[in-house]
């Protein structure tokens, strides 16, 4: 079976009051019994992701969520993570129900979502039932609102269609080559199997570009370094773009033909998981750093740790070697990433193969809101290395 990374679904919530029929439309939604339902407010007490495939988008992962009306200190807590989920949606389904002469929360909630700059669909729970409030949520939110029913199924044609116009309008989904290639061009991939690579397969970098390049009616060429020099002189023309591993940079560097543009998978990856220029920006700060600057490192995944893990060994080590062993690095993992940025010179963040888009953009955004610069690995090893003014981005 083939499936989609979760990082790479579109991530859509589903919210409004304790029992709006929140889990009811997911389950509709998804023709399974995906969440439980119960007349019992407060049934969902945690942030449930389920993958789907939905007509017209394709992978994506839906987040049934408690009630935002929570209250009460484990009622808190779950409005906590309900509000914490935010960060990862690509798009908000907002379940309306109760009295429309009572919006505060929705009105609140509203806002949170503009502030994250996650786009909302407004439904009207329980069109079974008579949709009489329509007109008065409408107002008060000034939104369109489409009636639904987890009964009867109605509204639900319309919910998808609205789904999959939000998912099409999405400028946060990135080609990863963007502007770099076109139809035609040959490209030519550098991909170690070394030690580090995983038995058997790709690393996801790899094979994201590669069906990038494909669906782009471009001709990816692929090789180890070691296979470089053969490939290179089998094509009749360089080819319009060499892309390597960071790792063998240097040696890939010299053994292209002179204005071949050059890039890498990490600096590929750091554009379509984030804010290139933020980080380009963040690249610069790194480099004037002090001998008793304080670094955050900070990984998406809490995963095992390898022998020569980037975020806990190379870089670190690279940092320390440049600016001396007084230099503060501290490390975080997950969720565990810092409400106060400030204590940091700057913030070095992990590729996020294991985030969407939006999450890395929504730490992107809390740091330069505090005024503290932020980049990635993949950018802070290209400047420590020195092949940052050598790459196309
Ligand atoms: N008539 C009707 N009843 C519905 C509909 N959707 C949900 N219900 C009922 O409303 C109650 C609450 O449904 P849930 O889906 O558990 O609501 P929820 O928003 O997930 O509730 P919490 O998890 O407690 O926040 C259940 O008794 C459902 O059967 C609907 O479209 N029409
Ligand atoms: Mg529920």
């Amino acid at each position: 079976m083939i499936t989609t990374a979760r990082s790479s679904r579109y991530h859509i919530g589903i919210f409004g009051r304790r029992n709006a029929g929140k889990s009811s439309l997911i389950n509709a939604l998804t023709g399974q019994q995906v969440s439980i339902v119960s007349d019992v407010a407060g049934t969902t007490t945690d942030v449930v992701w389920k993958n789907i495939e939905l007509p017209g988008i394709g992978a994506a992962v839906i987040g049934d969520t408690a009630g935002y009306d929570d209250c009460g200190p484990l009622g808190d807590m779950r409005v906590d993570s309900t509000r914490r989920a935010i960060a990862r949606i690509d798009l908000a389904l907002v379940l309306l129900s109760g009295n429309p002469a009572d919006a505060a929360v929705e009105k609140e909630w509203q806002q949170l979502f503009a502030k994250a700059d996650v786009p909302v669909i407004y439904l009207l729970a329980r069109s079974d039932e008579g949709a009489t409030a329509l007109q008065e949520w409408g107002s008060a939110l000034s939104a369109d609102v489409i009636p639904v029913s987890a009964v009867t199924g109605e509204g639900l044609p319309q919910l998808l269609e609205r789904i999959a116009a939000c998912h099409s309008n999405d400028a946060n989904i990135e080609d990863i080559t963007h502007s770099l290639v076109k139809a035609g061009d040959v490209v030519l991939l550098v991909m170690p199997q070394d030690a580090q690579a995983p038995t058997g397969r790709l690393i996801m970098p790899q094979v994201q570009t590669l069906r990038n390049l494909l669906d782009k009616h471009c001709m990816p060429v692929c090789c180890a370094p070691e296979e470089l020099p053969r490939l290179l002189s089998s094509l009749k023309e360089p080819p319009a773009l060499v892309i390597t591993d960071s790792q063998v940079f240097p040696q890939v560097k010299q053994q292209i033909p002179q204005g071949t543009r050059l890039t890498s998978f990490s600096v590929l990856m750091a554009r379509h998981k984030g804010d290139i220029d933020t980080f380009r920006a963040g690249a610069t700060r790194l480099l004037a750093l002090g001998g008793n600057s304080r670094v955050l490192i900070a990984e998406a995944c809490t995963h095992i740790p390898a022998n020569e893990d980037i975020g806990r060994v190379k870089l670190p080590r690279l940092l320390r070697k440049r600016f001396g062993d007084n230099l503060q690095v501290d490390i975080v993992s997950g969720n565990d990433f810092p409400a106060d940025l400030s204590p940091y010179d700057i913030v070095i963040h992990c590729g996020a193969c294991m985030f969407t888009r939006r999450h890395v953009l929504s730490r992107v955004r809390q740091a330069r809101a505090q005024g503290v610069p932020i980049t990635n690995y993949g950018i802070a090893i290209a400047a420590l290395t020195g092949i940052l003014p050598d790459i196309v981005y």
